[in-house]
């Protein structure tokens, strides 16, 4: 097996992992900035803090460990369906430092309940928490990419890429494959159950597609040639006049970005980032070529032809390690394309988890026999045509919500998630 970790330490592991970092997102800021709202996308910072221990009061100190409420006149505030992201400065919400607190006493509980628990199980209620709060911890980087004012975040730099010759595409055999997971302890209702899926033979890009890539996109005309756009990806950059991935801008002949309050040179190796579904629809019909299906992204993720299996992740089913993949919000950008060597998937491609996410050509749907489980609104309530697929990760995504069968997803116009995409082709005859 992958980890011999006892599953209460892992647990134990996962939530203080995940909440070294909600408090480093928080901490940096004063109280004014954490609850004013920084877009009409996100909600205030302060709305997540407390929305991640009401959801850990919820799941382990009532479902786990079956004990009574701490606050449940909390419930109605924090639960996401009941107001809209924009709406939610409106409300009586803990000031900064009661959900601090509130976060403190809930996770004071919560691990009575990890140490008292008989029968720990898998430990998935304790995963799928600690899954929950590193997913707002992700949501709560993009507010601060989205907030104005000077930086408050700082990290290393991504190492430069080894630079070794990388072939532009890698082949994807033909053939029949598994898709999803029965057996990974801490997979979502959604990554469930494994299925085979035939997937025709297609090539991929080595790595996610580029700035320096994405720029001749641009340089081409391609914000202004209707062919390269859906219908409506076509209208909507026009209503928004966008002619650039956001948070760029022009100075004269060179490009800069903004990135965490610093405004700097648009590194031309780094993966392209904050582009919508159709811009990167857009971008890969320009390069004659289009988007992967949600199968065949998983498929070159991990299926190992050698023994016929899928992988946990595309390196094998080893942990992510720092050699594997950027991860965690350890580096606060994207790594170089084709860096990471020691997490290439079998067919060669780079970089599949971690850095970017990846817009998918699929609509977010249930396989076949999904079962909602436990938490009813996870993903249920968005299957169909109103979401794409978003797979692998990225710079802000932890280890512990980032494998090669996890799905995200959201609106095609989406631009503050950290979403890139790489582009494929069929590679058998018509
Ligand atoms: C899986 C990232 C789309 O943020 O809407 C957080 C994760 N679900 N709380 C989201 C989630 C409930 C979800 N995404
Ligand atoms: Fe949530």
């Amino acid at each position: 097996e992958a980890t011999t970790v006892p599953v209460r330490e892992r647990a134990r592991v996962a939530l203080s992992t995940a909440r070294r970092r909600t408090l480093a997102l928080t901490d940096c800021l004063p109280d004014a900035e954490l609850t004013a709202q920084h877009s009409p996308l996100m909600s205030p910072l302060v709305w997540d803090m407390a929305h991640i221990g009401n959801q850990e009061e919820i799941w382990l100190i009532r479902r786990a460990g079956g004990r009574p409420a701490l606050r449940p006149q909390l419930d109605a505030l924090y639960d996401a369906f009941r107001h809209p992201r924009a709406d939610r400065t409106a409300l009586p919400l803990l000031a900064p430092d009661e959900a601090r607190r509130y976060l403190a006493d809930v996770r004071d509980q919560a691990l009575d309940v990890l140490a008292a628990i008989p029968h720990p199980g898998d430990g998935f209620l304790f995963g799928m928490v600690a899954q929950h709060e590193q997913q707002h911890d992700e949501t709560m980087l993009a507010t601060h990419q989205l907030r104005r004012g000077p930086a408050v975040l700082d990290a290393p730099t991504p190492p430069p890429a080894p630079g070794d010759p990388l072939p532009p595409e890698v082949l994807v055999p033909g053939g029949p494959f598994t898709m999803g997971t029965d057996t990974d302890p801490w997979a979502l209702d959604n990554e469930r159950p494994a299925h085979t899926v035939d997937v025709p033979a297609f090539w991929l890009d080595t790595t996610p597609v580029t700035n320096a890539a994405y720029q001749d996109f641009i340089a081409d005309g391609g914000y202004e040639d209707p062919r390269w756009w859906q219908p409506e990806g076509w209208l909507h950059r026009k209503r928004c006049g966008h002619t650039a991935p956001a948070f760029w801008r022009r100075d004269g002949r060179t490009w800069l970005r903004r990135r965490f309050g610093r405004t700097e040179p648009l590194p031309p190796a780094e993966p392209v980032v904050h582009v919508s579904w159709y811009e990167a629809d857009a971008y890969a019909r320009w390069a004659d070529r289009r988007l992967p299906t949600e199968a065949e992204w998983e498929k070159a993720a991990r299926h190992d032809p050698a023994s016929g299996r899928s992988l946990r992740h595309p390196w094998g089913d080893a942990p992510p390690g720092p050699g594997h993949a950027n991860l965690g919000q350890h580096h606060l950008q994207p790594a170089p394309a084709g860096s990471y060597p020691d997490g290439a998937a079998p067919c060669g491609a780079r970089q599949l988890l971690g850095d970017v996410w990846e817009w998918t050509a699929t609509d977010f749907a249930g396989y076949p026999g999904f079962t909602a489980h436990p938490y009813r609104e996870y993903s249920e309530v968005f299957f169909g045509d109103l979401y794409k697929v978003l797979r692998g990760g990225s710079f802000a995504t932890d280890a512990v919500a980032c494998r090669a069968t996890f799905r995200n997803w959201d609106f095609p116009v989406r631009r503050q998630i950290f979403a890139g995409f790489r582009t494929c082709r069929g590679a058998e005859p018509a």
